[in-house]
């Protein structure tokens, strides 16, 4: 395979709603797409990266300087065999797992396409169909949260999750957990907690949480295996994780029992595999983490579920969810039992709406094989 043209843009969509984390409020997204044409076919991935470095180092802006000065240069013309060979052509670029995630996915998608399989099969995975859950942003009151609850409940999906803060956690998870007795139901703290809260961390013990997400420094599985040593509820790592060596460091010290896997976070389907397969090793299980994707990412995160490890309800919910209208046909749509039923069609399985996808453009760079930059 060669890749013969690489195409960026910058889309920008508004959520249906304000989303607020520990890190901050997102409302406008700034999202990169990559279309990589592959031996004449186009292929789709998109960049996880939110707008500030504030769920990890990487920004929109970062990703396209990266991309644009040293993955795209490194890549366009190269023959591969496999996508995979992506992950080893880039590895002498230091971290920006989400910039290099995008672009991999890209040709993921062209080569599945190219084989005539679904993504989902040519990475191995087993799973027809995905279970779902929900990330529930911070909100104004216990009261205004259980109220979000119930109707997503209503929908179908296998488990809530909630944002949490310093001030904005035990009240919210034990309003929830008194109307809701029997649900799956975790929190995630994205960071905002230090060691030193351990005995404040310690009151969500009594509220029967399938796990608590990041609750200590993005960087610092160390901490998280003190606290865990100290809690009763499952410690799960999300900023943490960024490839299969840090998983293997995470399980041998005891910092989580779950893990989330971001395929930008992780750098892409490949480095979201190794993880996978490590966790497995160890039996612990894993779920994917969403970063409020458009129908790309979406349609990559299902294909990505299908691996016979990812046992729990992943973040991967409805298009309508987030989304007037979204860059995919079909939408991605959730049943009333909170599952997704996997795409047969090659690729990644849903067909990108090119002329939406022009309208919602701000910029656009292009890269093609045999084309020197600047000439
Ligand atoms: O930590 O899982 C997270 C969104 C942005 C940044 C970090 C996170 C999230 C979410 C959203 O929880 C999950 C989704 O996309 O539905
Ligand atoms: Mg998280």
């Amino acid at each position: 395979m060669i890749i013969d043209t690489l195409v960026l843009r910058e889309i920008r969509m508004r959520l249906k709603a304000p989303f607020e984390t520990s890190f901050g409020v997102t409302q406008d997204r700034r999202i990169l797409l990559v279309e990589a044409i592959v031996d004449g076919v186009s292929g789709w991935g998109e960049v996880t990266t939110v707008e500030s470095p504030s769920y990890n180092a990487e920004t929109t802006d970062t990703a396209w300087h990266i991309i644009s000065d040293f993955i795209a240069p490194r890549l366009i013309g190269a023959h591969l065999h496999h996508a995979s060979d992506v992950a080893a052509l880039l590895a002498p670029i230091r971290g920006q797992q989400m910039a290099k995630g995008g672009v991999e996915n890209a040709v993921w998608d062209a080569e599945a396409q190219l084989r005539g399989v679904p993504l989902k099969t040519l990475l191995g995975g087993t799973l027809d169909e995905i279970v779902c859950g929900v990330s529930l942003g911070i909100r104004e009151t216990p009261e205004a949260l259980v109220k979000k609850v119930e109707e997503e409940v209503g929908s179908g999906y296998q488990r809530i999750k909630l944002k949490i803060k310093p001030g904005k956690d035990l009240d919210f998870a034990a309003a929830v957990r008194k109307a809701f007795p029997a649900i799956r139901l975790s929190v995630d703290a994205n960071s905002a907690y230090r060691l030193d809260d351990a005995e404040h961390l310690k009151k969500l013990d009594q509220f029967n949480l399938l796990m608590i997400e990041q609750p200590l420094e993005w960087d610092d599985i160390h901490s998280h295996a003190k606290l865990q040593s100290q809690i009763r509820t499952a410690i799960c790592l999300d900023e943490c994780i960024n490839n299969a060596g840090h998983a293997l460091a995470a399980i041998e010290m005891g910092a989580c029992r779950i893990i989330n896997i971001k395929l930008g976070r992780v750098g892409g389907h490949t480095s979201a595999r190794e993880v996978h397969d490590i966790c497995q090793q160890h039996s612990l299980p894993v779920w994917c983490g969403g970063m409020l994707e458009s129908g790309v990412g979406r349609a990559h995160n299902i294909a990505m579920s299908t691996l016979p490890n990812f046992t729990l309800p992943g973040d991967v919910s409805a298009s309508q969810r987030y989304w007037a209208e979204d860059i995919i046909e079909p939408e991605v749509e959730v049943s009333s039992a909170g599952t997704i039923k996997v795409p047969q069609d090659p690729g990644i399985g849903y067909s990108v709406k090119r002329k939406l996808v022009d309208r919602l453009t701000v910029r656009t760079t292009e890269w093609k094989a045999g084309v020197v930059a600047g000439t």
